[in-house]
């Protein structure tokens, strides 16, 4: 093929990366699970463009800036390696959220090009290797070449062949709705590589959230087993605040929260105590995410939706793998 297009969906971790063990092939410290996401989806289309003598990539209806474009194109570098072409490429991708939300778009951006790119330089390569190679660009990628419920595992390899995400369930298995309130459109100041390689080299828990983060993923994989939404949701609040808690005693400590992110929180627990089951999950920034039963949705958002400062509010279901929607020569 010279021109593929795949989608692929984002997620969002129940149990939280925050560290790596090697930084050139981005291997985590710790494993992680997640959901994949049915509404928030990468568009993204590679096509080999053999007269051209650089990269074009084209993000959001714009031309990429120079971060963007230079981890892209150092990206396709790989992907040129393995395959013995060193075709220049023309890459166009979308998001279908809004841009600019302050959600994290690395996951199904990376896994959406991993596939495209792979595909158009014709290389047709099992969801393990998708799945590693879609970590080389971004961690979180390596969950979104699947669907549903997802683990990253570690891997022992130093070459880091097993450090790849595998499908735990399907999304029907247990049809979980997540609402992500949006509390903030500001880019965050200090991305997730950067904050991770500061709490590492910073703080004195980091071996303690390494060494804690086996017992949430075995207590993870159960509750998720089980369908025992209680058990999910506690362990993901703690996986959650205990990420924070760690980035927040990195030196300079890092605050992803805003104010409205903290009065969401305690609004999540009030549900709680009003006998509404949900629990809250926030990634590296202030957006917050609530984790909840289809048939509590309603009555949840109608909630929150009236509290200060959430600016907007997008639900989604869970989803599926990545996938190629066209292809041509
Ligand atoms: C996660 N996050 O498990 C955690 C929780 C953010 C907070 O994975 O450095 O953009 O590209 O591997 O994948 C975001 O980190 O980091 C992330 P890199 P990535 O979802």
């Amino acid at each position: 093929m010279s021109k593929s297009t795949a989608i692929a969906h984002a997620n969002i971790a129940l149990v939280k990366y925050w560290g790596k063990r090697d930084h050139n092939l981005n291997l985590p410290a710790v494993g992680s699970i997640s959901v994949t996401l049915d509404g928030l989806h990468s568009k993204t289309t590679v096509e080999l463009a053999p007269e051209a003598s650089a990269d074009q990539f084209i993000l959001n209806g714009r031309e990429a800036n120079e971060k963007q474009a230079a981890r892209t194109s150092a990206f396709i570098d790989k992907i040129r390696r393995m395959s013995g072409s060193d075709k220049r490429v023309r890459v166009i991708s979308d998001n279908n959220f809004p841009t600019g939300a302050g959600l994290a778009s690395s996951a199904s951006g990376f896994a959406a090009l991993t596939l495209a790119a792979t595909r158009a330089f014709n290389l047709r390569l099992a969801a393990d290797l998708l799945s590693g190679l879609a970590r080389e660009g971004s961690g979180s990628a390596a969950r979104s070449i699947f669907g549903g419920y997802v683990e990253m595992e570690i891997g022992t390899e130093s070459d880091g062949r097993d450090a790849v995400a595998k499908p735990l369930f399907p999304s029907e298995h247990w049809p979980l709705r997540l609402l992500i309130l949006i509390t903030s459109e500001a880019e965050k100041k200090i991305g997730s590589t950067e904050g991770m390689n500061l709490t590492a080299r910073t703080s004195p828990y980091y071996d303690t959230w390494i060494h804690s983060s086996l017992e949430d993923l075995q207590n993870m994989r159960d509750a998720i087993a089980a369908r025992d939404f209680q058990q999910m949701g506690e362990i993901a609040e703690f996986s959650c605040l205990k990420m924070h808690g760690l980035a927040m005693s990195a030196n300079p400590g890092l605050i992803y929260w805003n104010e409205v992110t903290i009065e969401l929180i305690h609004a999540v627990r009030n549900l709680r105590s009003q006998g509404i089951p949900a629990y809250f999950t926030i990634d590296a920034g202030p957006q917050v995410k609530v984790i909840c039963q289809p048939e509590d949705v309603a009555v949840i958002r109608e909630k929150l939706s009236q509290m200060d400062g959430v600016i907007n509010i997008l639900e989604s279901g869970l989803g599926p793998k990545a996938y190629i929607i066209g292809e041509n020569d």
